[in-house]
């Protein structure tokens, strides 16, 4: 009887033991890691970035996931700080993601990206423009937007054809992202312009009277930012102050209706380089339509977290692995019809397709101006 009882009990043990292994089998997910800055001045593009995450995942997982597993999201606050995106970038190595989808910030981006190789996973970005991301020669990197060697000449194209400006101002706020675009747009000016006035702000001082006041003195035509919108909004608002009034323009890191909110009637009339508006597109009808109704009004960047994080699972599906090597060969060899249209990618990672045009604050919202 004793015998009977200690087989039943070892019988209903293993029996036990084997339910639960399923159920943690059953459990087990893809895990997608999101970077980017999710909390501070800047959080705004994190949460575009989460947003269109979130909606590429709630549809893979719709359908059942990726290799018969539901997916995960993983998402780190990087405070736009490049150390603190290096600290993530450990912690989503491992936590053992499959790839990422992030940085924003080219600060934040390169220095993570090293420790994303090292990890063995892909990283696409939706937003990072800085040439070195794709020209460190890393097997693991991709961008689905441009590169601020196209966003600079597109400006400085429009600012000496267009606007037929002889005096140009070149101001940068001393990060990867706005000194480099600032770069790139003053060395494609050409012999007919003057840069009366080349200088910096620091990110998140909020007083720039004082170098707006020297920029006066040089009595530019044109006023360049390279920066993002917190400090784009209070420069324009406060040159508006001062009776600085030169036609403004700056790139990608404005075109968020925070720079407006900030800017208020001085945001009226800048000009702004960035992709053209996905909102003439037949293939990012569906995704608007779905996130107006998620999450309200997209951001600039929330179709491109979007495209990145379709691309990324779309990869891992076809490879039938996680192999983060696998995966991103998948992905340099891959085709990817999405929300913003076609995207390949070439041998350094960058989009095939990337194109910048004006934009224009009017009427108190953003409005494409060049085709
Ligand atoms: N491209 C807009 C700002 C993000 C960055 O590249 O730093």
């Amino acid at each position: 009887m004793l015998r009977k009882f200690a087989v039943l009990a070892a019988a209903i043990i293993s029996m036990a033991i084997l339910v639960s292994a399923c159920a943690k089998k059953g459990e087990e997910t893809i895990k997608i890691g999101i970077a980017g800055p999710m909390t501070g001045d800047q959080s705004k593009m994190g949460m575009d970035f989460k947003n269109g995450v979130q909606l590429a995942v709630d549809e893979w997982n719709a359908r059942g996931g990726v290799l018969g597993k539901k997916i995960e999201m993983v998402v780190e606050d990087d405070q736009h700080d490049p150390k603190q995106a290096v600290a993530i970038a450990n912690k989503l190595v491992n936590e053992g993601v499959a790839g990422v989808v992030g940085h924003f910030n080219s600060s934040c981006s390169i220095p993570a990206s090293k420790i994303y190789m090292d990890g063995g996973m892909p990283m696409i970005t939706p937003a990072t423009t800085n040439p070195v991301f794709t020209e460190q020669g890393y097997w693991n990197v991709f961008r689905v937007c441009g590169r601020d060697d196209q966003q600079g000449k597109a400006a400085a194209l429009y600012v000496t054809g267009t606007l037929k400006a002889t005096k140009v101002a070149v101001l940068h706020d001393k990060t990867t992202y706005g000194q480099g675009l600032a770069d790139q747009f003053k060395s494609n000016l050409g012999n007919s312009v003057e840069v009366v006035y080349y200088g910096s702000v620091i990110q998140g001082d909020k007083d720039f009277k004082s170098v707006l006041a020297s920029i006066k003195d040089a009595g530019p035509q044109v006023l360049y930012f390279g920066g993002i919108y917190p400090e784009g909004g209070l420069l324009v608002k406060q040159a508006s102050e001062l009776g600085l009034n030169p036609a403004c323009i700056s790139g990608d890191g404005c075109i968020d209706p925070k720079f407006i909110e900030i800017g208020g009637s001085a945001a009226e009339g800048v000009y702004l380089t960035f992709s053209p508006d996905p909102e003439s597109f037949e293939t990012a009808k569906a995704f608007l339509a779905e996130y107006h109704k998620k999450f309200g009004p997209h951001g600039p960047y929330s179709i491109y977290a979007y495209d990145a994080a379709n691309i990324m699972l779309k990869a891992i599906a076809d490879t039938g692995s996680t192999d983060g090597k696998a995966v991103a060969e998948a992905i340099h060899k891959g085709v990817f019809d999405g929300a913003l249209g076609r995207v390949e990618f070439d041998d350094k990672g960058d989009n095939k397709i990337a194109n910048y045009v004006i934009w224009q604050v009017k009427e108190g919202r953003f409005v494409q101006v060049t085709n």
